[in-house]
């Protein structure tokens, strides 16, 4: 299964790569960028951005939107955190943290994937801290200046591997290949029955023809459920 991961963002594309290398899907990076609605929630903005990425794309697609949202702000940067980032950078984010002692924070990302005509989204969250200071170098964005729960590094001082063990981004990424998962054992067991049903010509003529020859619908395959949406924090 070939799937385009759309993203402007190079590191997203490294951690995403990385999280499904071994999994049998194929990801390819298609290096565009979409619009990107003001709205209250990272979902709604992928749901309108897909509206339009339809009509553009052939074949099945993944994007992100992710944020990092500090509570003691009152959630900002949040759904501005790409136009903070590239506006006010990390530097700008800590001197609105200056002499503020509560510094609790958190990355959201949600995927959005279109496979066949449906759109399935994935949830994934990481709680931390944000630091004094920026530390590190890998990374991007805001990693520099994020600590998550039960570490004293920030992201950026970790490699892709390390990130990938506890970041939102890899808990949607888990999340889909949780469907991913559930996807193949249904075609599995779709495949079993039908050469079941062909092993054994009198059994085949009992069979309703209508529903032997009925192929899952794509959202079937996912548990029946029209939207996936798994929410997980940081251990
Ligand atoms: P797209 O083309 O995928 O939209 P983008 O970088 O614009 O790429 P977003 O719209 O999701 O991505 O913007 C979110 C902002 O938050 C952006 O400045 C990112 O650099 C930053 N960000 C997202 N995920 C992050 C992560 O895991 N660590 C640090 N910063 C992150």
């Amino acid at each position: 299964m070939t799937i385009q991961f759309i993203t402007t963002n190079a590191g997203k594309f490294a951690e995403v790569s990385e999280k499904l290398a071994a999994a049998s899907v194929k990801l390819v990076h298609l290096d565009r960028g979409y619009p990107e609605i003001q709205t209250d929630r990272l979902e709604k903005v992928l749901k309108y951005a897909a509206t339009g990425l339809d009509d553009e794309v052939k074949g099945d697609y993944l994007i992100d939107d992710s944020g990092l949202f500090i509570e003691a702000l009152g959630s900002f940067p949040g759904v501005y955190s790409a136009f903070v980032q590239k506006k006010l950078g990390n530097r700008g984010i800590l001197k609105l943290m200056a002499g503020e002692r509560y510094r609790a924070a958190f990355f959201e990302t949600v995927l959005l994937l279109r496979q066949g005509e449906e759109h399935e989204v994935f949830h994934g969250q990481c709680r931390g801290t944000i630091a004094d200071a920026e530390r590190g170098k890998g990374g991007f964005g805001y990693d520099p200046i994020f600590i998550p729960e039960g570490e004293t590094r920030t992201f950026a001082e970790m490699t892709v591997a390390e990130k990938n063990k506890i970041s939102h981004r890899a808990r949607a990424v888990q999340a889909l290949q949780a469907a991913f998962a559930r996807f193949g054992q249904q075609a599995d067991t779709a495949e079993a029955d039908s050469a079941e049903v062909g092993a054994d010509s009198e059994d085949a003529s009992d069979v309703d023809s209508a529903e032997a020859s009925e192929s899952p619908e794509p959202w079937q395959s996912f548990g029946g459920q029209r939207c996936v949406s798994v929410s997980k924090t940081c251990i």
